[in-house]
């Protein structure tokens, strides 16, 4: 990470932290709340087979990218949108496939004001949501340009992507053809989710998390 580019994702985590709203993506009661909060100063993994990997959240503004790493989490939905400033940390230890694993969540800002914040953390990402608001048209068409943005700064080509068609709920005005043609199109998975329900939100994060480990660069 550039020394600007850090400089200006401290300020606004710190900015974050100061704020009384809380966080967005409270992921666990290590969110937002260790002054290592930024992955690169954590130290390493005591264990040796404890991995650790980073998840990023991708996708409109208002999508429901903060709702769904709070309900995998939290087990819990916040109705009120609260729009993360740039970017909230959040980690989870769980155990995938018999192996201990620490996941750090980097839960992005979808708004443009926070593009450059955001660019920051593409290069480090083991796996990435791309959401989308099946109410909401525009939020799939974007879907694409964030696919052109994380690769323009530095995520990895083959980095394990789920497309969530979030808010299923909801009326719907994306089909879940479209959402599958898209995903299918670029290689991707595509689930339905709902943050308010919790419907395949447990199921979508551990699909990534394994697809994550078992990918080479970690199990080989
Ligand atoms: N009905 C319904 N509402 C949802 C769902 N997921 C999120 N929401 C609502 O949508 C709004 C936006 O949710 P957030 O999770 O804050 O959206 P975000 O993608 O993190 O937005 P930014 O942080 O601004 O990029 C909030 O009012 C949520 O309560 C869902 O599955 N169903
Ligand atoms: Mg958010």
């Amino acid at each position: 990470m550039s020394s600007r580019g850090r400089a200006a994702a401290d300020a606004i985590i710190a900015s974050r932290r100061r704020s009384s709203r809380g966080s967005a993506a409270s992921g666990s009661s290590a969110i937002n709340s260790s002054s290592s909060s930024h992955g690169v100063a954590d130290p390493p993994a005591k264990k040796k087979s404890q991995l650790r990997i980073k998840i990023i959240t991708m996708g409109d503004a208002a999508s429901g990218k903060s709702c769904l790493v709070k309900r995998y989490c939290e087990e819990r939905f916040v109705s009120k949108y609260i729009s993360t400033i740039g970017i909230d940390y959040g980690v989870k230890p769980t155990k995938i496939k018999g192996r201990d694993v620490r996941v750090n969540f980097w839960d992005m800002s979808g708004s443009e004001a926070f593009f450059e914040v955001r660019n920051e953390f593409y290069k480090d990402a083991s796996g990435a949501l791309l959401v989308y608001d099946v109410s909401n048209k525009k939020s799939f068409e974007n879907l694409q340009g964030w696919l052109e943005e994380a690769r323009k700064f530095g995520a990895a080509f083959d980095l394990p992507i789920i497309v969530c068609a979030n808010k299923v709920d909801k009326r719907r005005v994306v089909t879940e053809s479209e959402g599958q043609q898209f995903a299918a199109a670029n290689g991707l998975q595509h689930w339905d989710t709902s943050a308010s329900s919790g419907a395949n939100c447990t199921d979508v994060f551990n699909t990534l998390f394994q697809t994550i480990i078992e990918s080479p660069p970690i199990n080989g």
